[in-house]
């Protein structure tokens, strides 16, 4: 893996001083759930900071990233070009931080809408971008960080319907995926 401490100045650099605050945030909760769930919590530690990494490049940029490397966007990433920022993310970890663990990838780029039948790695960079101590505002915030330390996958299925329940309330356009990852951990769960 490289080099930790250049991820964390170069991350400092590339995002505003909140969201920098946030990403330290998820990479800290996301290696205790590791060493918790006995995975390597390095790993996680390196997923957490990174996870965010395309999260302060505009619109535009994203974009450009996109076509200029072959990167597929869908329909719904067309029209909710923020959504793009954990595609892009992914890619600018393989590519600017060396990153070649396809679990850290997949870590990155899942982060957002989450997949049906996630790794421990992945479950656990979506978590703790839910629960990290600096997130306010969403839904059952305390019972959700007690769970996320007692089942990855309880915690997991009720991000994914608190996610569902909040995008239909504000009307935002549902990703496919959040719905198949929803349904997947329902079906699984029971
Ligand atoms: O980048 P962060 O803010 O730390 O967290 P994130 O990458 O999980 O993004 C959270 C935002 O993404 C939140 O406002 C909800 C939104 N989101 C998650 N799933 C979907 C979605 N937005 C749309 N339109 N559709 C989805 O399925
Ligand atoms: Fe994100
Ligand atoms: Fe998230
Ligand atoms: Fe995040």
């Amino acid at each position: 893996l490289t080099d930790t401490r250049k991820i964390m100045k170069k991350m400092e650099k590339a995002l505003d001083a909140k969201r920098y605050e946030h990403t330290l945030g998820v990479a800290y909760t996301a290696s205790s759930l590791a060493m918790s769930n006995g995975i390597n919590f390095e790993k996680a530690f390196v997923a957490g900071l990174l996870h965010d990494c395309a999260k302060c490049i505009s619109n535009e940029k994203k974009l450009e990233i996109c076509n200029k490397h072959n990167i597929e966007i869908s329909e719904i990433e067309r029209k909710n070009l923020c959504l793009l920022h954990a595609k892009v993310g992914s890619y600018i970890a393989a590519k600017q931080f060396c990153i070649s663990d396809r679990d850290i990838l997949n870590a990155i780029l899942f982060h957002t809408t989450g997949r049906p039948g996630m790794s421990q790695l992945e479950k656990i960079i979506y978590i703790a971008d839910y629960i990290e101590p600096g997130r306010k505002h969403a839904p059952n915030l305390p019972k959700v960080r007690k769970l996320a330390f007692q089942d990855l996958d309880e915690a997991l299925l009720k991000i994914l319907e608190d996610t569902l329940g909040y995008l239909g309330s504000v009307g935002g356009t549902i990703d496919p995926m959040t719905k198949r990852t929803y349904d997947y951990y329902e079906a699984y769960m029971r």
